[in-house]
């Protein structure tokens, strides 16, 4: 076997998942053009799935249900349900458990996101071959696999076509070595017996959920991964690690896995190449040089498709939480609305932490609360974790304030909340078993004092090289379409209970800097990182430039993400870094030999920033997002016709989406703009001049 060709690993990924979960509630929605779209008060609401058949009319995500119409008149359109004001995922992620449940029976699985999982078949197809009287594979077992790379002379062959797909299977088959007992198997043949494993488990999926999926079959995880895009939907595809060369040869880097944000475009930037296949001029030598030692030789595996990262067994999340915007006009500024909105995130948490516990016999033991402040330019924000101790709203609520509370500089006996809040998550993190003994008794008796654990990230910053902040979930600014609509005069009233003066452990928090103090540390850093080293003429600054980020991202790719300049950069809470001596997540990540790995669980990635998103956070940030297009139409229409309060938006509302390396980091920076004008001083003299803000405030009103 040769090196990098010892493991069978593939990735199975359902297909326009919440598509085929609202087709299943609504069988009328089958083979049709349909989508699923969040809210509807703006030209019909924006979509975040779409079916096969809709994409052959050229919708897209994150268009307009209006527009999408337009390309497609007999559209469906299936919304996602709302609970507590917010974007309910409970039917996406119940089916995400069944279609999980059935996978696992035929391999040990890493779950990597809602509709996404891993598995490492290399035990299940040593099996299968010992089993197997014959070591020839008959093709009518691989109804829908392809082989990438064959047949070999394609020219003529339309590609995804049948015809192809049989051509280079039959091809490919013939090419095995058959293996006599004893012998060890070829390469080709494991992955083949592996792709056998996964037709078997995707009809099994299919029969016992009704959802369709696609899989990529190849050594690693990388490679799975990619193969499994290559010939959706309901199509799998073998990659050996002989056609890779060819396909790496035209792949632009930020369509690798982990390479589709920062250190994607670093190595872009810094090497002055554009596709995976160009990486194999450098020698491991120079890609050390520039990279750092773990990350180069990486790097050095990687273009020639040899990866080593294990598949994790992991069937739950990591992490359970919500987490809700509220932009402009609509942020939090008074110390009733953060408590009665972190009660309403706290009511949604408790009732998914008990069905959690209930379902899957743990229980959370930290508890992250993460605000973004308005005005804050940078992208992330504080994020503090403190000790989970009862799954009970009230308690989960009043300790998220006791914890977030001196972050009001207006001081706790004002009611107002300064500088108001255009974020709030909550999540819980750090399962263990639930106590056999006493059940939840015995769990409660854990109790710890929340001094002991409680930990602000921005009060890390002098203990490491990985500023806490940077480690810290970096939360966004992006708005929630539906807060948006929101009057400013609806505020919420809350049922005051004394949750303000909770004290935690008996302790008064350390006095927080101040907040202009505290950024300034991951705005120096986020510099650094940032910094191209082209600007340097000298080759030595070259490499002192990108020695010193890529130190930065061999720590941690956190640093990458945290002070990525994408707009929405959201880290899962389980890393935040509470000082905690077992904090296995800074272990973990301290340790892990390969750059950007271990993060990728229950993420999604976004196709606008490229930001990896916590699948339940995805709502928020595709808000963000839809927020963001819907500002910048009114900003066109009101330059083109600044009298106007129609909402005459241009199809230029909707950009097409981008994706990964260097245009991703665009796209972010306009982002980022944006940001600074929808809550500066710029927007509020709009505002006050009757400019576009204006238009956006009236339009509000109607609403
Ligand atoms: N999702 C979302 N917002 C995004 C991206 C995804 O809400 N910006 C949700 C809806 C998707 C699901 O996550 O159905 C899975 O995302 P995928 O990226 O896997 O896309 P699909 O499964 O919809 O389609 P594909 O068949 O291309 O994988």
């Amino acid at each position: 076997m040769e090196y990098g060709e010892e493991r069978v690993v593939a990735l199975v990924d359902m297909d326009c998942f919440y598509v085929q979960v609202e087709q299943r509630l609504n069988p009328a929605l089958r083979n049709t053009p349909c989508v699923v779209a969040q809210y509807k008060t703006w030209k019909g609401g924006g979509i975040i799935a779409v079916s096969y058949e809709a994409r052959d009319h050229g919708v897209t995500r994150n268009m307009w249900v209006d527009d999408a119409k337009n390309l497609c008149q007999d559209l469906q359109v299936a919304r996602v349900r709302e609970l507590h004001g917010k974007a309910d995922l409970t039917h996406y992620r119940e089916a995400s458990v069944e279609v999980i449940e059935v996978m696992s029976r035929f391999a040990v699985i890493e779950r990597a996101s809602i509709d996404e999982a891993y598995m490492d078949l290399t035990a299940a197809v040593q099996q299968r071959l010992k089993d197997m009287s014959v070591n020839r594979i008959d093709p009518s077992l691989l109804k829908t696999t392809y082989i990438q790379g064959y047949p070999q002379s394609s020219s003529e062959l339309e590609p995804h076509t049948e015809d192809l797909r049989s051509r280079g299977l039959h091809q490919w088959l013939a090419s095995l070595t058959p293996s006599s007992l004893g012998e060890q198997s070829s390469a080709g043949l494991q992955l083949t017996v592996g792709a056998f494993i996964v037709e078997e488990m995707r009809a099994a999926v299919e029969e016992q959920t009704g959802f369709r999926c696609s899989a990529g079959i190849s050594h690693n995880k990388v490679l799975a991964k990619l193969a499994c895009g290559l010939n959706k939907p309901n199509r799998q595809t073998i990659l050996p690690l002989a056609s890779v060369t060819e396909l790496f040869n035209s792949l632009p880097i930020g369509k690798i896995r982990n390479l589709g944000g920062k250190l994607g475009s670093s190595i872009t930037e810094t090497l002055g190449v554009e596709n995976m296949g160009d990486l194999t001029r450098f020698s491991q030598a120079q890609l050390e040089l520039h990279f750092g030692d773990k990350t180069g030789r990486w790097l050095y595996d990687l273009c020639r498709g040899i990866e080593f990262e294990a598949v994790k067994p992991r069937q739950l999340p990591k992490s359970i939480g919500c987490s809700k915007n509220f932009p402009g006009k609509t942020s939090l500024a008074t110390k009733e609305e953060v408590q009665f909105w972190l009660h309403q995130l706290a009511l949604e948490l408790e009732e998914r932490l008990t069905k959690d516990r209930d379902v899957n016999g743990r229980v959370a033991k930290s508890l992250t609360v993460g605000v973004r402040q308005l005005g804050d330019k940078r992208p992330s924000s504080f994020s503090r974790c403190c000790a989970l101790v009862r799954y009970e709203a009230t308690k989960i609520s009043s300790d998220s304030f006791a914890i977030i509370k001196s972050l009001n500089t207006a001081g706790n006996q004002q009611a107002a909340w300064t500088p108001p809040l255009t974020l709030l998550h909550i999540s819980a993190s750090k399962f263990s078993d639930a106590p056999s003994s006493g059940g939840i008794t015995g769990f409660l008796s854990t109790e710890t004092s929340l001094s002991q654990s409680r930990f602000s990230t921005s009060q890390l910053s002098n203990k490491s090289s990985l500023d806490a902040k940077s480690v810290s979930p970096c939360k966004q600014q992006h708005g929630t379409i539906q807060s948006f609509f929101q009057k400013a005069t609806e505020r919420p009233t809350i049922q005051k209970d004394g949750e303000e003066e909770v004290s935690v452990g008996g302790k008064a928090s350390p006095a927080p800097k101040s907040a202009s103090e505290s950024h300034s540390g991951a705005e120096r850093r986020s510099s650094d990182v940032s910094e191209s080293p082209r600007r340097h003429i000298k080759s030595f600054f070259q490499k002192r430039s990108t020695e010193r980020s890529s130190s930065m991202k061999n720590s941690l790719n956190i640093v990458e993400k945290n002070n990525s300049e994408d707009c929405v950069p959201v880290v899962s809470p389980s890393r935040t870094q509470c000082e905690n001596p077992d904090n296995e997540q800074a272990t973990d990540v301290e340790l892990n030999p390969n750059p950007p790995s271990g993060a990728s669980e229950d993420l999604l990635t976004c196709d606008r920033c490229s930001q990896e998103v916590l699948a339940w956070e995805m709502p928020e940030h595709n808000d963000y997002h839809f927020a963001m297009d819907l500002q910048k139409s009114f900003s066109s229409s009101s330059s083109s016709s600044a009298a106007t309060t129609s909402c005459n938006i241009s199809s230029s509302s909707s950009p097409p989406p981008l994706r990964g390396g260097v245009t991703g980091s665009a796209q972010s920076s306009r982002v980022k703009t944006k940001i600074r004008g929808q809550s500066g001083p710029a927007a509020k003299k709009l505002r006050s001049q009757g400019g576009s803000a204006s238009t956006l405030d009236s339009f509000f009103k109607k609403n």
